[in-house]
């Protein structure tokens, strides 16, 4: 029986080492979070100052009003008290990866600096975070190539931040604009000059045929008639 029991703990305990959890870490084949922290103060904070309950989506929807985005968060700017406690709900609308990761933290609390929730697809996650007094922008983004330059990008300011980043979509102006060029080739100069031809041609023909012009021009031809008859 005992060695029964034995087996069965190992069993258990092998099953269970398939997803880590350590020191603020978990993660398995569905997401990841790294660096929470619900309890421990940063040196600079006495207390927590308010309890801040925040659900960010991703997904590719959100950059829909962003011209040439494709990934974004469904919103781009938080405002919190110094040592404020943060707890994050994210939630993936998209049935590919995204991440939210939290830069420029105290290394002391947060390993790398860095607050880190991850999701592989579709599917929702909840961690915690306690920010430092300072009043300071950090800045919140999806590291996957290519998902922060496409629209991917936010920010989290404390005690109204120390500035706006460069490139947050609806916030910020980006350092690199991104050009959409229009080729203007002989094909695209014949197309507009056709284009407009028929959009004379149609309404002429609508000014013609409408009543009141009718009307206006018989009464003239009249006019005329009657003057050439004198
Ligand atoms: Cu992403």
């Amino acid at each position: 029986m005992k060695q029964f029991i034995v087996a069965l703990l190992i069993s258990c305990t092998s099953l269970c080492s398939l997803a880590m959890n350590h020191r603020g870490m978990l993660m398995d084949e569905y997401g990841m979070i790294m660096n929470a922290n619900s309890d421990q103060l940063p040196r600079d904070c006495q207390k927590i100052s308010e309890n801040v309950d925040i659900t960010i989506h991703a997904g590719q929807q959100y950059a829909e009003k962003f011209t040439g985005k494709m990934f974004a968060f469904d919103n781009q700017e938080w405002n919190v008290k110094p040592c404020a406690k943060i707890n994050i709900t994210f939630i993936n609308d998209d049935q590919i990866r995204h991440q939210i990761m939290i830069h420029g933290l105290p290394g002391y609390l947060y390993p790398e600096g860095m607050f880190h929730l991850e999701l592989n697809g579709a599917g929702q996650l909840q961690a915690s975070l306690i920010l430092p007094s300072q009043k300071k922008t950090y800045l919140v983004h999806c590291e996957l190539p290519q998902h922060m330059e496409k629209g991917m990008k936010a920010q989290l300011k404390v005690d109204g931040g120390d500035g706006n980043l460069p490139s947050i979509p609806g916030i910020s102006e980006p350092i690199k604009k991104d050009l959409y060029k229009t080729d203007w080739s002989k094909f695209a100069y014949a197309l507009i000059a056709i284009s407009a031809l028929f959009a004379i041609i149609f309404v002429l023909v609508i000014v013609i045929n409408s009543p009141r012009i009718s009307a206006l021009t018989a009464k003239i031809k009249e006019k005329l008639l009657h003057k050439t008859k004198l």
